[in-house]
């Protein structure tokens, strides 16, 4: 079809490393539209679809919910925003995730922004965080920090190898994350 190619950044890190907190600050300053995968998930489970059950389910559990599942609700909401530039959070989290995204959207990411941060910090975080989620107790906490190290990194290690990695330290008060977030995303000036 004759539509323009959206611009898309994928915001990857550790679970409670900040991703949602700084796409918030991008999105007041840079006017991207945030597409937060957990949260299309979290909104997929309250619709009551049919395919609910499971993905509650796969959540309790840290797991990675079917790449076409996700694919699906992210490429509706693209379709049904105005905006040309997105940020998607916390997806692609595996290589299948990855290589199926590119593979029915065609689309490759203008740049990864990944927080990196130690997993005390991002678990002291998501403990005092209180939102009611199904998953931020210490024993889902403890899957989703393993799933991480084995099936995600390797996602930001395949960007990596392309250069398309920008690495924040995410460890820091957040207006300070904010400020290396800011000096990627603008653009250069002469
Ligand atoms: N906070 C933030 N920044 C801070 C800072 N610099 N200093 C101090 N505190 C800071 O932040 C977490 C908490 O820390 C907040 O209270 C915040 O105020 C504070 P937040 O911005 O929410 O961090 P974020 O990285 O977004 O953490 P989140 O828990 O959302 O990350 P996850 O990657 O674990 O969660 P997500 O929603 O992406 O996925 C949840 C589950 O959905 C997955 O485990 C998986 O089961 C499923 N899923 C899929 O299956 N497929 C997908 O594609 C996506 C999700
Ligand atoms: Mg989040």
């Amino acid at each position: 079809d004759a539509e323009k190619k959206p611009i898309v950044i994928f915001v990857l890190g550790g679970p409670g490393s900040g991703k949602g907190t700084q796409c918030a600050s991008i999105v007041e300053n840079f006017g991207h539209t945030h597409l937060s995968a957990g949260d299309l998930l979290r909104a997929e489970i309250k619709s009551g679809s049919e395919n609910g059950t499971m993905i509650q389910n796969m959540i309790k559990e840290g797991k990675i919910v079917p790449s076409e599942v996700t694919i699906k609700l992210l490429q509706k909401a693209m379709h049904e925003s105005e905006n040309d530039k997105f940020l998607i959070d916390g997806f692609p989290r595996n290589e299948e995730n990855r290589a199926a995204f590119e593979a029915v959207t065609k689309i490759e990411p203008a740049f990864v922004l990944f927080f990196d941060c130690p997993e005390e910090e991002m678990e002291r975080r998501i403990l005092s965080r209180n939102e009611g989620r199904v998953d931020d107790n210490i024993e889902t906490i403890r899957k989703r920090f393993k799933v991480f190290q084995e099936s995600s990194l390797p996602v930001v290690e395949y960007y990596d190898s392309k250069g398309k990695v920008r690495k924040i330290d995410a460890a820091k008060p957040v207006e300070e994350v904010f400020e290396a977030v800011k000096a990627i995303i603008t653009p250069k000036e002469e």
